[in-house]
């Protein structure tokens, strides 16, 4: 913004400083905190946000910030998908947040819903929403995504283990994807990591270094 003398300002864009910013960032990581060190103890990593299932009696979190098994650094994320979890009913997080408002009586009970869920169908993810600048230098441009994924135990049954694909689908294994996020002012993207899907059976993943670039050349 440049100030004039007056009572109003005008927006200008300086093609020296656009173009020194575009340099600095070609290679950089336009993931905040993809090595998930950034964090204190008792908070999630910093600019990550997680959605998971309700815990069941005596289990722990799906979603946790081991320091045990890392590519690299002290941190990575791990997804400890157990059969207690698998097999805990639980909700899409948009009906999660339908049945809250049920609850406090603003909307109908919807008894279609509240016999909907089911077991095997444990979802969690994390995910966090690229820095508005970074996303106009991604606009039009080829991009890299990347992350480290340590799967501690597939639990595969053993006929699996004579390594059929079909046998590997309801595995689920962790995917890393970009979607476009609608806000009232702009388009943004946002990144996900998806750590134990729909149908997942019992699971045990680690993964570190989220990663997206430019793609160079
Ligand atoms: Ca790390």
């Amino acid at each position: 913004m440049v100030a004039h003398f007056g009572n109003s300002f005008s927006k200008t864009v300086d093609p020296v400083a656009t173009e020194y910013l575009g340099n600095k960032f070609r290679n950089a990581n336009l993931v905040r905190n993809g090595s998930f060190e950034d964090s204190d103890k008792t908070e999630f990593p910093d600019y990550w946000n997680k959605d998971q299932p309700p815990v069941p009696d005596s289990e722990t979190e799906v979603v946790s910030l081991p320091t045990d098994i890392v590519n690299s650094g002290e941190k990575s994320v791990h997804f400890n998908l157990t059969k207690a979890c698998v097999d805990a009913p639980s909700y899409f997080p948009a009906d999660l947040a339908q049945l809250k408002i049920q609850e406090e009586g603003k909307i109908p009970v919807d008894s279609v819903l509240m016999t909907s869920r089911r077991p095997g169908e444990t979802r969690s993810w994390i995910f966090q929403n690229i820095d508005p600048y970074f996303c106009t230098l991604l606009c039009e441009k080829s991009i890299e995504i990347s992350m480290d994924v340590f799967i501690n135990d597939r639990n595969l049954q053993s006929w699996w283990d004579r390594g059929t694909e079909t046998g590997e689908v309801r595995q689920d294994p962790p995917q890393l994807f970009l979607t476009e996020i609608v806000s009232k002012d702009a388009l943004g993207l946002r990144i996900t990591l998806t750590g134990t899907g729909i149908y997942s059976e019992p699971m045990d993943i680690y993964v570190d270094n989220i990663s997206l670039k430019l793609k160079a050349g």
